[in-house]
Parts: structure tokens; C-alpha cells; sequence
């Protein structure tokens, strides 16, 4: 349903913006930061930590909070990407929000070291564009949302414009897929995205497809609220976790990326 839906509003935005403005406000940008060098850095157990104001299974999270804010506090906490829900509808999220933590981060000094993630169903090479011009160092493309065909090329095209996407799939068949698009960072959801429910063996299922001495980056999306999860997701072969609702409930949430 929301992959339908951001099938329509692309095919709206291009009538707002065509991808020809688009493309020259990416040739203006700043460069990106490599993503995979930045996760490679961030020592054994990188944080990805999440603006999320609200979400379909979840509803309010925290709808009021101030992106800019935020992605300043996850990163002066030590996350080395700040992943930025821009989808409007079901996330309460948008383009303004990326934009305003990427320059959040540069006004703090830390736009070169730490990632911008744009966190969307991505279907269309011009949702790339977008992220790119407002910002991101790389974006989110979920393997259950796209055929293999479409996958390949916006993995290519993303890398094209200098960001290397974070692949997501959610079960064994989904990481094939991906292993075989060649993703060289992939995300395990352990949410299933029709019911919902959070099972962190997802990931150490999908771990164990990873040919041993690949260089495939490993991390774990979803559910992840202890201390004990992160442990237990590193001993399984994650090298990252993505965290969002659990951050943004929190009361210091500086406190719990340290912890
Ligand atoms: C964060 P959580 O349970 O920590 O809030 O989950 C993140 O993994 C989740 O927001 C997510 C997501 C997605 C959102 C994972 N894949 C795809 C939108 C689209």
C-alpha cells in the first residue's frame, strides 16, 4: 500500500520539479561521504540511529520532535549515520527533514564524518536525485518493494551519484536477492513489513548466508532497544544496528546511544 502510494506522489513530484532541476542542484552539492568507509571506521558495532516521528504499527512516536535537533544529538552521541524517515503519510516524515539534519550536522562539524541515510519506499531513480540534492550519503532500497531488474539499476544509479544504498531484506529469500545484486551493505529487517512483528532471529538467519570472507557489511534494523540486543546481534555477525523508536522514546536519548 505505501509502495503504491510513493509510486503516485513520485509521479507528482516530477511535475513540481523536473529531474533536470533536480540533477543540477546534485552537481552543486557537496560530495558524499562514503558510507561504506564510514561504517568500516565506527569500530566493531556502528549506530545508525533514526529520526522516526510516527509509524504504521506504532502510530505517534514522537511526532513533535525537531530533526535538525536530533540528528545533532544522535550524532554528537556517537551514531555514525543518522537515518531520516522522509515518507509523509504513515512516518510524518519529508525532504525538509534530511535537508535540515545534513545541515545540522555541517554547522556542528561533523558533515564529513558522519552519513545521512534517506529512509523511503524508493522505486524511481528520481527519488534518488531527491536525496542526493537534499543531502544523503546514501538510501534505503528495500528488496520486497522492487523486482531484481528494478533493484540492479537503482543500486547502480545510486552509485552513480556517489552513494552506496543500504539494501534491505527481510527473510532468507530476500537476502539472496540481494547477495546476488551485489549489495555490499545489507540491512536485516527484523520487522516483518505485513505483520509487523519484530524477530530478531531474522538476522542470524540471514547472517549465515553470507559467504565467510565476503566483505558484505552486515547490520540489523528493527527492535533493537538493550544493550543485550546489540550484544546479541554482534555475536551473529552484525557489524551496525539501526535503531529508531527506542531512541526516540527515550528521555536522554544521548544516554542510551552511549550505553
Ligand atoms: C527502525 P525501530 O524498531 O528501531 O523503530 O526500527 C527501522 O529499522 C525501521 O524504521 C524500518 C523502516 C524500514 C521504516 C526498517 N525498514 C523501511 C520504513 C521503511
Amino acid at each position: 500500500m505505501i509502495v503504491k502510494q510513493r509510486r503516485l506522489d513520485v509521479a507528482e513530484a516530477k511535475t513540481r520539479v523536473a529531474a533536470e532541476a533536480l540533477r543540477a542542484r546534485v552537481a552543486a552539492a557537496a560530495p558524499p561521504n562514503d558510507f561504506a568507509a564510514v561504517l568500516s571506521k565506527s569500530g566493531p558495532m556502528a549506530l545508525l540511529a533514526e529520526m522516526k516521528r510516527a509509524s504504521p504499527s506504532k502510530g505517534d512516536i514522537a511526532p513533535h520532535t525537531d530533526a535538525a535537533q536530533q540528528g545533532l544529538t544522535y550524532a554528537l552521541a556517537g551514531a555514525c549515520t543518522i537515518s531520516v524517515l522522509t515518507e509523509p503519510s504513515w512516518f510524518k516524515g519529508s525532504l525538509d527533514d534530511l535537508a535540515r539534519v545534513r545541515a545540522a550536522l555541517v554547522a556542528g562539524g561533523l558533515g564529513e564524518e558522519v552519513c545521512v541515510l534517506r529512509k523511503d519506499f524508493i522505486v524511481d531513480e528520481y527519488q534518488l536525485l531527491e536525496a542526493r540534492a537534499h543531502g544523503a550519503d546514501t538510501a534505503l532500497l528495500i528488496v520486497a518493494a522492487l523486482s531484481a531488474a528494478e533493484l540492479s539499476s537503482l543500486m547502480a544509479f545510486s552509485r552513480s551519484l556517489g552513494m552506496e544504498p543500504l539494501v534491505e531484506a527481510a527473510n532468507e529469500g530476500e537476502m539472496r536477492v540481494a547477495l546476488d545484486a551485489g549489495a555490499r551493505v545489507i540491512g536485516v529487517n527484523n520487522r516483518n513489513l505485513h505483520t509487523f512483528e519484530v524477530d530478531m532471529t531474522t538476522t542470524s538467519r540471514c547472517a549465515a548466508l553470507v559467504p565467510s570472507g565476503s566483505s558484505v557489511r552486515l547490520l540489523a534494523l528493527s527492535g533493537v532497544a538493550t544493550r543485550s540486543d546489540v550484544t546479541a546481534l554482534a555475536d551473529v555477525g552484525a557489524c551496525g544496528v539501526l535503531v529508531g523508536e527506542s531512541l526516540m522514546r527515550a528521555d536522554s536519548p544521548a544516554g542510551l546511544a552511549r550505553e
